[in-house]
């Protein structure tokens, strides 16, 4: 399978911008206008870096690497127009640590009272289609935003922004946030095999070398990875009655009793009947790796993220294991990330052991 990316908008930001421009300056477009114009001044302002993939380069807004087109768009978008409402249940997550798996564990957690397991949505809809991204509503037309309002609450909404990057709304707010982590080190492994899968074919593929020094100096996209795991840890502690922080080795090691706390976080615990009939079990295997991969709609189908963004799904499905990264690293690197990884962390209470 060579193509993981159907539809890309790659590129130059420049022609791409053009085209919006004149998106946007027509009159349905008129609403759009305040973000974009904050966007189109803080572009040109912002310190740049390599991309990984799709975007030609990330720029460093707020302390943390974005891709300009993507992701800046959408952040400003989030800070200045998005409305939360209290029974939102976000999934905050670094890319590749595990979001797709947690998508579908909340999703089937919660709807587990009206969804039959045999005629299961996640049978048929990939775990994003089923838990969208919140970034994929990004203020383009009036169809995305009305599509954004007419989710029925809760509305399931999936972010890669770091804490410190969401608006006080959402900090303030009565809506709930599930936060996953992984050890750096697959998570750095994860993130180069996708990156190298989506980078354009006109540019050389990311050497590994190349990725775990810009890993390590924090340039990857939403990166730094130790600021992004951090802040939303230290905010855990502080509220854990608004978040909830897991890490996919917890998940790896026993997914039924994390579904349970995640039930009980999101005030939908499992009842004793429930527990007798080992509905968690269920939950747990159909949302594993085994079932999700195999199944049609993950093997062959694709999911539009957003209008010009456009993925096959076995692009979020490859190994699904933890420590698949001493396959990949030097033993210089995995010590460097480990060393790295501690002092990052150190006096936090937080810790990756592999
Ligand atoms: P995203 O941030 O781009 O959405 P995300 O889902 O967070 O990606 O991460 C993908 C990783 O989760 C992949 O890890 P790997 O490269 O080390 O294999 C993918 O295989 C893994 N993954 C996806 N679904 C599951 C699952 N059901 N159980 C365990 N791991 C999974």
């Amino acid at each position: 399978m060579a193509a993981y990316l159907l539809s890309p908008k790659l590129g130059n930001p420049s022609t791409q911008n053009k085209q919006e421009d004149a998106n946007l300056s027509s009159e349905s477009g008129a609403i759009e206008m305040a973000y974009y114009k904050k966007y189109r001044e803080i572009l040109p302002t912002l310190p740049v870096g390599k991309a990984w993939m799709i975007a030609e380069h990330l720029v460093q807004y707020q302390g943390f690497w974005l891709s300009p087109n993507l992701a800046l768009k959408a952040v400003i978008w989030i800070q200045d127009e998005f409305k939360v409402q209290p029974t939102d249940i976000f999934l905050a997550s670094f890319p590749k640590t595990g979001t797709t798996w947690l998508k579908a564990l909340i999703f089937a957690t919660i709807n587990r009272t009206h969804c039959d397991f045999s005629t299961h949505p996640l049978l048929t809809r990939s775990p994003h289609e089923c838990f969208p991204f919140l970034e994929a509503y990004v203020h383009e037309s009036h169809e995305t935003i009305s599509g954004l309002d007419a989710l029925p609450p809760p509305r399931l909404l999936a972010t890669h922004f770091p804490h410190t990057l969401l608006p006080n709304s959402m900090i303030t707010s009565g809506c709930k946030f599930i936060y996953i982590c992984r050890d750096p080190k697959d998570v750095l492994v994860s993130t180069w095999l996708f990156s190298n899968k989506l980078r354009p074919k006109e540019l050389p593929p990311l050497s590994l070398q190349e990725a775990f020094e810009l890993f390590c100096q924090g340039i990857s996209h939403f990166g730094p990875y130790w600021d992004h795991v951090l802040g939303y840890w230290k905010w855990s502690l502080e509220n854990p009655e608004k978040i909830l922080f897991l890490k996919y080795e917890d998940l790896k090691k026993d997914p039924s009793a994390v579904v349970k706390r995640l039930a009980e976080f999101l005030g939908v615990h499992f009842s004793l009947e429930e527990e007798g009939k080992g509905v968690a079990q269920e939950i747990t295997r159909l949302c594993s790796f085994e079932s999700l991969s195999n199944l049609e709609v993950n093997k062959t189908k694709t999911y539009k993220f957003k209008s010009d963004l456009v993925l096959y799904n076995n692009i979020f499905f490859r190994k699904g294991q933890t420590g698949d990264s001493k396959n990949h690293l030097t033993n210089e690197m995995i010590q460097h990330l480990d060393k790295t990884t501690q002092e990052k962390l150190a006096g936090s209470g937080l810790t990756f052991v592999s």
